[in-house]
């Protein structure tokens, strides 16, 4: 997986060089009564460091954003979730801790009460979320890679938080998608875990492929995405106490795990709901290639491994049917190059004029987050937008508040708990280049 991944980041580093030349070049020259003091992006370029103070950013649309450190010293931040009034919000680091940020201010104590995480390679604490009535219940729902007598899989915890600690934790879903760490992929697989509360008021989560063979040609781990008597690989469907809703697709059938929404997936990491049709959209990671956005329809296979458009870490084609087979859901967009996503949201704000409805896709190896705008039918259309690529940052997550800012979680590198490089950044509207920013 290591080795993959660095070959990844390099063909997307490659392309992005591209994107951030282009950016640093395209600006307009200015009058110099009217330009900026020096600006700091010139200096974080080359780091991997998170800004230290407020930055002022320009997109390759030549929209001008403010970008805000929250918080640093975080150790990989995987997941956030905002909490009821805007001013708090919980992150998760990976190795295992939940924080909180309060006002704009990392508390430097981590929030007890977190259940033990395997934190091999990129598995540990993964997605946070709060529930829909949460001022009432005070739910909060972690995602983990959890040990076992089989190996490891992805759980979903439920515990209440009263501001301070986590309490009443437990487990209300492990998934079957146990795999033994191998040191032919120098890890466990991937695991998802990302989580999304849907408007019918279920809980929708994520599961990797669980690929511990990654890093060969041999199918046999990746091939479970298409099976239904196993999570691996799957987009699951949950109600808020972890059981089935009697409507999912599955339900009733003897050869199908009831929790099943969608499979065929790879390592899907990023949901969000279509704010005007309702739809259910999903990222993932391919290998080499066949970064997919996909619509959700429940009960559809999205293909993995039988049909993908990326190459495995050996080169050779993961599919002789890299677009479609028959019974298979084609994406609804494809990435060339890869942009490594790991979150998607649907901006329903007013902050930034234009933007509503647009598309932002948080990216990891691509380092940067990209917005893509959809027709009234619901397709993309046009080139992404490219935002914030000069920091240099790998991405995590990207999520909305209630005053209309992007919220985005960064990291310097890809692996290692030791690390404190990673950050929580806020996005603002800059004021005109004439104003101090
Ligand atoms: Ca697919």
């Amino acid at each position: 997986m290591q080795q993959g991944r660095r070959v990844a980041a390099t063909s997307a580093a490659i392309a992005l060089g591209t994107v951030v030349s282009a950016v640093l070049t395209a600006s307009t020259p200015v009058p110099a009564q009217q330009q900026e003091p020096p600006n700091p992006v010139a200096a974080t370029t080359a780091s991997a460091a998170p800004p230290e103070q407020p930055i002022v950013v320009v997109t390759d649309g030549q929209r001008r954003l403010r970008v805000v450190p929250l918080a640093r010293g975080l150790s990989h931040p995987w997941g956030m979730t905002l909490l009821p009034g805007g001013r708090s919000l919980l992150v998760t680091e990976r190795p295992g801790r939940l924080r909180i940020v309060r006002d704009g201010v990392l508390d430097p104590t981590p929030i007890a009460g977190v259940p033990a995480v395997n934190p091999t390679f990129i598995g540990g604490l993964n997605d946070v979320a709060i529930h829909p009535s949460f001022a009432e219940n005070q739910f909060v729902y972690l995602t983990y890679s959890k040990d076992g007598p089989r190996g490891v899989t992805l759980a979903l915890a439920r515990a209440k938080f009263d501001g301070k600690a986590l309490t009443d934790v437990r487990d209300i879903f492990v998934a079957e998608a146990w795999e033994v760490p191998g040191a032919q992929s120098g890890g466990g697989g991937t695991f998802g875990g990302r989580m999304l509360f849907g408007p019918d008021g279920l809980l929708y989560v994520t599961v990797g492929d669980r690929d511990v063979k990654v890093l060969t040609d041999d199918p046999s781990v990746r091939s479970r995405a298409q099976s239904l008597r196993s999570h691996t690989g799957k987009v699951l469907r949950l109600r808020d106490d972890g059981s089935v809703p009697p409507d999912n697709p599955f339900v009733g059938r003897a050869d199908a795990l009831p929790e099943i929404f969608t499979y065929g997936h790879r390592n899907p990491y990023g949901l969000a709901f279509h704010p005007q049709i309702g739809a259910l959209w999903e990222c993932e990671f391919g290998p080499m290639g066949g970064d997919e956005l996909n619509v959700l329809v429940a009960g559809r296979n999205y293909g993995w491994p039988l049909v993908s458009l990326g190459k495995n870490y050996s080169g050779l084609p993961v599919s002789e049917d890299p677009w479609w087979r028959p019974g298979i859901e084609m994406p609804a967009y494809a990435w060339n190059p890869s942009a490594n996503p790991t979150n998607i949201l649907f901006y329903t704000g007013s902050s930034f004029a234009g933007w509503r409805n647009s598309l932002f896709v948080s990216g990891l190896g691509s380092k940067q987050i990209q917005r893509l705008t959809l027709n009234r039918q619901g397709a993309i259309v046009g080139r992404p937008e490219v935002l914030l690529a000069q920091l240099g940052l790998r991405f995590r997550d990207i999520r909305q508040s209630a005053d209309g800012s992007l919220y985005v979680l960064t990291e310097g590198r890809p692996s290692g708990n030791d690390d404190v490089d990673g950050s929580v950044l806020r996005i603002e509207p800059a004021p005109a280049a004439s104003e101090k920013p």
